[in-house]
């Protein structure tokens, strides 16, 4: 597995079981619904992970599929921990190892890792996780982002896209579903100055690992912003998930790239981009949306790709054409 580096694994498109480590980190038997995007990223991203290493986890989906009294699917050891408080705790661990280290009573620092949804990412737990990043722990945070906050019902997160229904933003007369844009927590964490952040999607196993891997070796924080298909949330079929991941990148809505102190770099690079609605129209959560809405999300949508672009020096694709008739329905 070693001597597939991370520029060699950009060779590969497909799935490659054997390329992949085969120890299991997250196990069968949890209790994650059919198609769970999130729980195939959990997958991978503790694979990546790798031995030596703690996890803090925030209250969520993953925590209520995995740690069911008395069973639990984590083979690391795992700590769950409240909504506001996730990087504060893996602020104490990290702080902790380096004392006990510097005491002579651990040999070797284990890996610290916390992670959380986007509720406990982007809304509840957003000041203790800038903190820690401001700081500077040595500790690597993934936000699995399923768009709204699932466990509890689909309610609406700060994360959750311009459109979208969710059970605290209906569409109906009076709306058009959830009527703010999605946060952007990946320019917030760029924000901090921080040596590594990332954005990731377990459609693309290897961009995914790799990143995870990187995000673990580098000194200091690092952040990693994980799209997770939620079926049940986004009311699409539960065969889909896989593909609505690559059509979430393939359109433009959740480009994967990385940055690197400081330094922009799409990470996959499609060289036509499909038009938004392919992606859209797949999930029920968008299925109340005018053609004018539609567009609106597509030039957004168009916007936010061209200013990151601009940001990683990339060649820019084909873009979708927006027809003259969508214009006018404005
Ligand atoms: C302070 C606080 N408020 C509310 C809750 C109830 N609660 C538990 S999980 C959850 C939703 C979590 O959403 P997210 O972080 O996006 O994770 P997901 O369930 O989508 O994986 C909520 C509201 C809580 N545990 N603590
Ligand atoms: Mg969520």
């Amino acid at each position: 597995m070693e001597k597939f580096g991370y520029a060699q694994s950009q060779k590969f498109d497909t799935y490659a079981s054997r390329l992949m480590p085969r120890k299991e980190y997250f196990t069968s038997g949890h209790r994650a619904c059919q198609g769970c995007g999130e729980a195939l990223a959990v997958r991978w991203v503790t694979k990546a992970i790798g031995e030596d290493a703690v996890i803090a986890h925030a209250t969520g989906c993953m925590e209520i599929v995995s740690s069911g009294m008395p069973q639990t699917a984590w083979m690391h050891p795992w700590i769950h921990v409240a909504f506001e408080n996730t990087a504060a705790v893996a602020s104490g661990l990290e702080t902790g190892f380096r004392i006990l280290a510097r005491k002579g009573k651990l040999a070797k620092l284990p890996k610290v890792v916390a992670m959380g949804g986007d509720g406990g990412t982007t809304d509840i737990g957003l000041q203790a996780l800038s903190g820690a990043l401001e700081r500077g722990h040595n500790f690597t945070y993934v936000c699995w982002d399923n768009e709204a906050y699932m466990n509890t019902g689909i309610q609406r997160s700060s994360s959750t896209p311009y459109g979208a229904m969710t059970t605290t933003s209906p569409p109906g007369k009076l709306s058009i579903g959830q009527t703010t844009q999605k946060k952007n927590m990946v320019a917030i964490a760029v924000a901090h100055g921080i040596p590594y952040v990332a954005t990731a999607c377990p459609s693309y196993l290897f961009d995914l690992f790799f990143k995870v891997k990187r995000a673990i070796e580098t000194p200091g924080p690092a952040y990693i912003h994980v799209l997770s298909v939620c079926p049940t949330g986004w009311r699409s079929a539960t065969e889909l998930s896989v593909r609505l991941g690559r059509l979430a990148v393939e359109t433009g809505v959740f480009p994967l790239f990385e940055v690197v102190n400081g330094k922009y770099r799409l990470t996959v690079e499609p060289p036509k981009l499909r038009p938004v609605n392919d992606y859209l129209k797949i999930q029920g959560r968008f299925r109340h949306l005018r053609d004018k809405e539609r567009a609106f999300i597509q030039r957004h949508t168009l916007a936010a790709y061209q200013l990151l672009l601009e940001k990683c020096g990339a060649s820019y694709p084909e873009f979708p054409v927006i027809s003259e008739t969508e214009e006018e329905s404005e």
